[in-house]
């Protein structure tokens, strides 16, 4: 059964310990996960935008598949400056006939992604070295759920993980993160309510360090992008995570789709601050504005590596641009 399989302990490590500093939470277990959902059908909202244009077909006019990829663009959230380059390198290979237009548009979308090509998400195997990855965000954007999500993916790789709840603000983010860490069958840090989340997260490295886990993740508190202080303070956070064994091999900014161009923003702040080296973009399912990977990539140049497609644990998906580019463009 898949789920037994889920709870049994990887490698001869030590099982899933609980959280320290309170009584585990009992979570009634998951049932077991679908398989990871199809990207196109997720994206529907989104792909939908793209409707008209695609069915103006071989009969239509091609000013009419101009009118209808800059529409589509725009309200897919791909923001003014991004739809206008699009549209005018468009212009300039003179696609024939509406189906030349969405051939075109395809190809350009192509040539963004290829920008970045490096989608990645690195473990340093090194002996001695225990990887982290930071998530980070502004609130609500869904870190503590992709932390969930990513656990399982990287215990079903065969990676030893840890999940550090350096969140510390709420308590009740500490339990958030329990039952994720109980759902993916991998073990849990946490601090005293209230306490320095650098402490925490140097801690879990210790502890990492002493168990001979690969990976740390290490859910942060959600953050104003423009909050001085808590930003140094998530500096910090990076700081110590780097102290060995640790050495934080990524920081994944974690963005709301649903927020639009919003999330641009954000991107920018956080990757001044802490180096972002990668996105994942959560709640692409169910929201109209998925276009707007299309401006993180092209932008500002960060590779969008994982995307959150529902609340479940499996709805989690490498971001595969050409699947991407299909769901919107493909017939
Ligand atoms: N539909 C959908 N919902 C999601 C996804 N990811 C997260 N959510 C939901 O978004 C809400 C917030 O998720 P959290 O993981 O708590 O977000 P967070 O960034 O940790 O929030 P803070 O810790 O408060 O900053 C929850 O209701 C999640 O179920 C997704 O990919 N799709
Ligand atoms: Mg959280």
């Amino acid at each position: 059964m898949v789920l037994r399989r889920r709870r049994r302990t990887q490698q001869g490590e030590p099982a899933p310990e609980p959280a320290t500093g309170s009584a585990p939470t009992s979570t009634p277990p998951e049932p077991t996960p679908p398989a990871p959902p199809a990207l196109r059908e997720r994206l529907g909202r989104t792909r939908g935008l793209f409707a008209p244009l695609r069915a103006l077909g071989a009969r239509g006019e091609v000013a009419a598949a101009y009118d209808a990829a800059e529409e589509a663009l725009l309200r897919a959230d791909v923001g003014v400056e991004t739809t206008q380059s699009l549209i005018s390198s468009l212009r300039q290979s003179r696609p024939v006939g509406p189906g030349g237009v969405l051939a075109a548009l395809a190809d350009r979308l192509a040539e963004v992604f290829a920008e970045n090509p490096d989608r990645s998400l690195r473990v340093e195997r090194a002996p001695g070295v225990v990887s982290v990855w930071l998530f980070v965000g502004v609130n609500g954007v869904g870190k503590t759920t992709t932390v969930g999500k990513v656990a399982l993916a990287r215990r079903e790789q065969g990676d030893s993980v840890l999940l550090a709840a350096a969140d510390t603000f709420r308590a009740a983010a500490g339990d958030q993160l329990a039952q994720w860490s109980e759902r993916a069958g991998v073990a849990l840090h946490r601090g005293a309510p209230g306490s320095d989340p650098s402490s925490v997260v140097f801690d879990a490295i210790q502890r990492a360090g002493a168990r001979g886990n690969d990976l740390v993740l290490v859910d942060t508190a959600g953050r104003l992008h423009t909050k001085v202080n808590l930003i140094e303070e998530l500096r910090k956070i990076r700081r110590v995570a780097d102290r060995p064994p640790g050495r934080v091999t990524e920081v994944l900014l974690v963005l709301d789709a649903t927020t639009g161009q919003n999330a641009l923003a954000q991107a920018r702040q956080f990757t001044e601050a802490v180096g972002v080296t990668g996105v994942v973009l959560a709640k692409l399912d169910g929201t109209a504005k998925g276009g707007v990977v299309i401006p993180i990539e092209r932008q500002l140049g960060l590779p969008v590596k994982l995307v959150g497609v529902g609340e479940g644990l499996a709805d989690l998906v490498p971001f595969d641009p050409a699947a991407f580019v299909d769901a919107l463009v493909g017939a």
